[in-house]
């Protein structure tokens, strides 16, 4: 089955005549839009890895833990169009939806994530659209997360583009708990009184987080002697 064919079987039950239409006129561009952002992907990925390569010398470790990226696929993509109720065109993707480019960089510890988010907006290529602070603020599941959308230059054989792309900072405890609220989140067949306990339970996880994040890097900055 070909690609697009896929794409309308997975949303057969979710789209009109006329959103299929106007899927399948614009299917090509969205394709070469797509390499745009795998291409961001990559120039913002090789970023934080030189970063955590030069920390290596001056700091004597590597903030990051481990780097992870993802290209939206073409039914989310065309599910969030449909939620937003926007048309399915290329010109509505690069305005509107911002994570379709996401990199999550996994780090030991809080203070690392505010360090490498300020070295990548520092640099002169990079341009800050925004900023969602989960860390100083966390969402009332308990979610923590530092998000920034920026938008990168790409240089292709005919010129030069700005592509938007979604950074996700979180340490390696943030990423353990959402992890588990995601499966939580997409759990069909708990009952309700089950789903309330288990939303508290992870409530209270990601307060016992938080706090062991903070004691870990008190502990660090005492080796550290500051
Ligand atoms: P996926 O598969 O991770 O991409 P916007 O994109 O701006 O329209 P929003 O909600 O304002 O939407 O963006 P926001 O708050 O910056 O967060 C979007 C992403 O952050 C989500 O992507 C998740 O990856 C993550 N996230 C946000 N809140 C939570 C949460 O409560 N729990 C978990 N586990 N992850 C969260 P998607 O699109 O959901 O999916």
């Amino acid at each position: 089955m070909t690609e697009i064919n896929k794409v309308k079987e997975k949303l057969k039950n979710t789209l009109s005549e006329t959103d299929v239409m106007e899927m399948t006129r614009n299917f090509n561009d969205v394709r070469e839009l797509m390499t745009y952002y795998q291409c961001a992907i990559m120039e913002v990925e090789t970023k934080f890895r030189v970063l955590n390569e030069r920390f290596k010398l001056s700091i004597e470790r590597n903030p990051i833990d481990s780097i992870t990226s993802r290209l939206k696929s073409l039914d989310s993509i065309v599910q969030k169009l449909e939620r937003k109720k926007l048309p399915m065109t290329v010109e509505a993707i690069e305005q509107n939806l911002f994570d379709v480019a996401g990199i999550r960089i996994i780090c030991s510890f809080v203070d690392d994530i505010y360090m490498l988010a300020d070295c990548l907006v520092s640099q002169d290529d990079i341009k800050l659209v925004r900023v969602k602070d989960y860390i100083k603020n966390p969402k009332e599941n308990g979610y923590r997360s530092l998000h920034l959308i920026v938008e990168v230059p790409i240089f292709l054989e005919n010129g030069k583009r700005s592509v938007k792309v979604e950074v996700q900072l979180r340490t390696i405890a943030m990423e353990f708990w959402a992890n588990l609220e995601h499966q939580l989140r997409y759990k069909k067949n708990l009952s309700l009184q089950l789903l309330r306990s288990t939303s508290r339970e992870l409530s209270e996880c990601a307060r016992i987080s938080a706090a062991l994040d903070m004691r870990m890097q008190s502990v660090r900055d005492i080796i550290n002697g500051k």
